[in-house]
C-alpha cells in the first residue's frame, strides 16, 4: 500500500480551477479530494468509498452519517459502499462479511488525471489474489475489480470485474449510494411504478409497486427488471440516475426504530437519506466465464428546480 506522499507524488495537480490531492482522513484512512470547474468530491482508498459529491452550484447529493466510524475494516455509514462479490448476507455463512468483502479493505489508486476542467477521473483497483489469507478462503477464484469514477457536471462509476479464474464465477453486487434529501416525508422516487419487489421487511413477499415510492415506514426492497432511468425528487432538486448491466435496484430506508438500534447512525439521520442501490442480485445475479469481464455502469445528474 502506498503512503498519501507516494500517491501525491505520483498523481497530485493543481491546474486552474482542477486540483487532486491524497490526505489522511478520518481514522488514519487515506482519501483523495477532487475539485474541478463543474464538482468536487472525496473518495476513501477503504472500499474505494465515495464520500462526498457536490456540483458546484449545488448541495451535497451523498448522505454520511454523523454518527460514522472510520476505522480500518469498517465499512462506513454513508456515502457509496461498493458492494462485491456479494451483496446482503452470504448465502452459505452468514459469518461471512455482509455486503462482501470490497467494501473493508483498501483498494490501490491506479491512475488519477484531469480529463478536463470539467473533469476529473480516478481508477481504483482490487485483485483478490493480493488479499489477506482471510478472503482468499472465502473468495478463492482470482478476480481484478476495477472502478472507474468520473467527477464532472455528473458523477459517473463503472465497476468491472474480471475473472482471472480457470472456472466461472457467480457474483452479486450494488453500489449502495446513500443520498441526501431534504425531508424524507416530501421524498419520492420514480422510474420504478409498476415493477415487483421482494420485501424484505416481509421475509422477501413479491410484490408489485403502485405509483411512486414513497417512505413512511422501514423500507428495503430489491425491484426487478429495473433497466430505466430512476429519480429521485425531494421538492428542492430531483436526482437522476442512469443505469447500464443492472437489472436490479434496491430502495433502502431504515426509519425510526432501525435507526435507533444502530450505533452509526444518529436518532433523526434517516429523515434525511435514501439509499437507491444499482445492482445485481435476486434473479439478476451475474455469472462470468474465465476471461471475461462484466461491466456495472451508473451516473447521476441533477435537475434543478425552477
Ligand atoms: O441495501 C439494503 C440493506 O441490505 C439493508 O437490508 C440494510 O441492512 C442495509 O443494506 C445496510 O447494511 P449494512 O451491512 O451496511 O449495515
Amino acid at each position: 500500500m502506498m503512503y498519501v506522499e507516494d500517491l501525491n507524488r505520483k498523481f497530485a495537480f493543481s491546474e486552474g480551477e482542477s486540483s487532486l490531492f491524497f490526505t489522511m482522513g478520518k481514522g488514519e484512512i487515506p482519501v483523495v479530494e477532487i475539485k474541478n470547474a463543474q464538482s468536487s468530491a472525496v473518495i476513501s482508498l477503504q472500499g474505494a468509498q465515495i464520500l462526498s459529491w457536490k456540483p458546484i452550484d449545488g448541495d451535497e447529493v451523498i448522505w454520511l452519517s454523523d454518527d460514522a466510524v472510520y476505522a480500518p475494516g469498517k465499512p462506513v455509514r454513508g456515502g457509496i459502499p461498493v458492494c462485491w462479490p456479494w451483496f446482503g448476507t452470504h448465502e452459505k455463512d452468514p459469518f461471512y462479511p455482509a455486503h462482501g468483502f470490497a467494501r473493508n479493505v483498501m483498494w490501490e489508486v491506479l491512475d488519477a488525471r484531469s480529463v478536463s476542467d470539467n473533469e476529473t477521473e480516478v481508477r481504483f483497483q482490487l485483485r483478490t489474489d493480493e488479499l489477506e489469507e482471510r478472503y482468499n478462503t472465502i473468495w478463492s477464484q482470482p478476480t481484478v475489480v476495477e472502478y472507474r469514477v468520473s467527477i464532472s457536471q455528473r458523477l459517473s462509476m463503472e465497476l468491472s470485474t474480471f475473472n482471472k479464474s480457470d472456472q466461472s464465477i457467480s457474483i452479486s453486487q450494488a453500489l449502495h449510494t446513500y443520498f441526501n434529501v431534504n425531508d424524507i416525508d416530501k421524498t419520492a422516487v420514480y422510474g420504478l411504478e409498476g415493477k415487483r419487489y421482494l420485501d424484505k421487511t416481509e421475509a422477501y413477499k413479491l410484490k408489485v409497486q403502485e405509483g411512486p415510492v414513497t417512505i413512511e415506514s422501514e423500507v428495503d426492497r430489491i425491484y426487478l427488471d429495473t433497466d430505466d432511468d430512476i429519480s429521485i425528487d425531494d421538492r428542492a432538486r430531483k436526482i437522476i440516475i442512469k443505469q447500464k448491466g443492472s437489472r436490479s435496484s434496491i430502495v433502502w430506508n431504515p426509519w425510526k426504530d432501525l435507526a435507533k438500534k444502530m450505533e452509526d447512525l444518529e436518532d433523526e439521520g434517516y429523515r434525511k437519506m435514501i439509499c437507491v442501490e444499482t445492482a445485481n442480485v435476486a434473479d439478476d445475479v451475474v455469472h462470468i466465464k474465465p476471461n471475461e469481464r462484466y461491466f456495472l455502469q451508473v451516473s447521476y445528474n441533477l435537475q434543478k428546480k425552477l
